[in-house]
């Protein structure tokens, strides 16, 4: 079927979550929806609170532009715009326009009769940036613990907060993050060398099978994990790595305050070892 007569039969009406057929239409090659104008409304909002943030700032170098979140001493209060207030709308901003995107993806699912796991991917990654900027502070009394808005400042909280715990990478879920990244590039090398080794043949070459694809993995591993299987296998370890990531900070602080190092000495504490 054709892109077009294809595009003409799933451009329908229906399908939304809210509104009925409010907003339910396309400019262009997009679809807008209730949540694309929510979508639009938070990200120019919070876009022209960050320009507004910087303006008051003393730097307009893209590097140093730093929206920082309130002091500790306002807890989980709200704070005066220009005390942390920005960075405490900005959030709201931030959220409101990732969860539109997300019920803008669940709409067009639902319009195309398709699963929700686009939707529920895209869902991790906002849980892991929820847990940073509202989690994680709820449950350490203070919105100060949120990390600042600029590019090279969230890079200097990311590594003021490892040093806080001594040496962060002994932390163990962050352990089961990182080992879920690597696997998951992996799996992506596998997979993409494999798919581009099959179907982008030389010139005068054939396209070849999926059978190819099983045959090779079979004749190297003895296993072939199946066409259907690698992407099942890839989101799993896609999501598993924003999950324990999510995780791994989470714990820092609300749960463990000291170093990661010393969460180990568990192990000589066990009471196998007698006395
Ligand atoms: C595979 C298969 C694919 C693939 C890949 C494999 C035909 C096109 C990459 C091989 C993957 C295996 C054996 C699993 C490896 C396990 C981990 C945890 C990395 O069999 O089927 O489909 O792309």
């Amino acid at each position: 079927m054709a892109l077009l007569s294809f595009e003409r039969k799933y451009r329908v009406r229906g399908g939304t979550l809210i509104g009925g057929d409010l907003f339910d239409f396309w400019v262009g090659p997009f679809y807008v929806g209730f949540f694309g104008v929510t979508t639009i409304f938070f990200a120019v909002l919070g876009t022209a609170l960050i320009l507004y943030g910087a303006a008051l700032g003393p730097t307009w170098n893209p590097w140093l532009i730093d929206i920082q979140p309130p002091a500790e001493s306002y807890g989980l209060a709200l704070a005066p715009l220009k005390e942390g207030g920005i960075w405490q709308v900005v959030t709201m901003c931030a959220i409101g326009a990732f969860t539109s995107w997300a019920l803008r993806e669940v709409e067009i699912s639902r319009k195309l009769g398709i699963g929700l796991h686009v939707p529920f991917a895209f869902g991790m990654a906002i849980f892991a940036y929820v847990t940073l900027v509202v989690i994680r502070p709820v449950l350490m009394g203070a919105w100060h613990h949120g990390f600042p808005y600029g590019i090279f400042t969230h890079l200097d909280w990311v590594s003021n907060t490892g040093y806080k715990y001594i040496n962060f990478h002994y932390n163990p879920a962050h352990m089961v993050a990182v080992s879920f990244f690597f696997v998951n590039c992996f799996a992506l090398a596998l997979h993409g060398s494999l798919i581009l080794s099959a179907t982008n043949p030389g010139k005068g070459e054939v396209v070849k099978t999926p059978e190819h694809e099983d045959t090779f993995f079979r004749d190297v591993l003895g296993y072939s994990i199946g066409t259907l299987g690698i992407h099942r296998l890839g989101l799993f370890l896609a999501l598993s790595a924003g999950f324990w990531s999510a995780i791994c900070i989470v714990i820092s602080g609300p749960v463990w305050s000291l170093g990661w190092p010393e969460w180990w000495d568990l192990w000589l504490k066990l009471p196998i070892w007698g006395q």
